[in-house]
């Protein structure tokens, strides 16, 4: 027996020598165009989809913690399947909703308590709370494992198996833009543009599909 725990170990081994010398590093930069004056940089995703088969997601368990009347992070990146807690470490009550299809509703729930969700669909999904409408964050749910967060300046690095790849920047200001890149033995740039030209900041409806009543956005409880 021992003698065969042995050989499983060392296949393992031979196994992740031959992934990491097809592994490859993309790096490159998002530029931003078309962003209105005054407004604040926003968070960039990047990620890389597999085109020539083969999956590359592995769902994971995520948090996006209520605090200080706020969701952080405020943008999240997961792969599709994966589920997110959101714990409130506030001491006043919060609600978790979203409009997004499918709708989700996790109700009012008190400071310590946590509730979750499973993101089994693609696609970009808005949380809010129906108290407070300064309380938004934005879930990007993709294909793939292979998400990168970019950088101030918009540089990003993404490690990934040699293949074809389709890499798409995202930001909740722009249309996703995307490029096809094959990785080989060499290390990869690749450079994307996120277009902010046509943003417009609209306030988002509560989870009646209503307007928040004015009191919401005077700053109290
Ligand atoms: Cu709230």
């Amino acid at each position: 027996m021992p003698r065969i725990r042995k050989l499983a170990g060392l296949s393992v081994l031979l196994l992740l020598a031959v992934i990491s010398a097809d592994a490859s590093t993309l790096t490159g930069r998002v530029r931003i165009i078309g962003r209105k004056s005054g407004a604040a940089a926003v968070q960039i995703i990047v990620y890389a989809e597999r085109l020539d088969g083969g999956s590359q997601v592995q769902p994971d368990e995520y948090r996006i913690v209520q605090r200080d009347k706020a969701f952080s992070p405020r943008v999240l990146a997961v792969p599709v399947g994966s589920t997110i807690t959101f714990p409130n470490e506030d001491p006043i009550s919060h609600n978790v909703f979203s409009l997004t299809r499918p709708p989700f509703d996790l109700g009012l729930y008190r400071a310590g308590a946590a509730k979750s969700r499973v993101f089994g669909r693609t696609g970009t999904f808005w949380i809010f709370c129906n108290i407070h409408p300064q309380m938004a964050a934005a879930v990007l749910v993709v294909r793939t494992s292979h998400i990168a967060e970019a950088d101030a300046a918009g540089n990003f690095r993404l490690d990934l198996p040699g293949g074809r790849y389709l890499v798409t920047a995202w930001s909740e200001r722009s249309r996703p833009f995307s490029a096809e890149i094959t990785v080989g033995a060499a290390s990869e740039t690749i450079d994307l543009m996120l277009d902010e030209t046509k943003y417009i900041d609209v306030p988002h409806k509560n989870k009646f599909g209503s307007d928040y009543p004015r009191a919401a956005y005077e700053n109290k409880d």
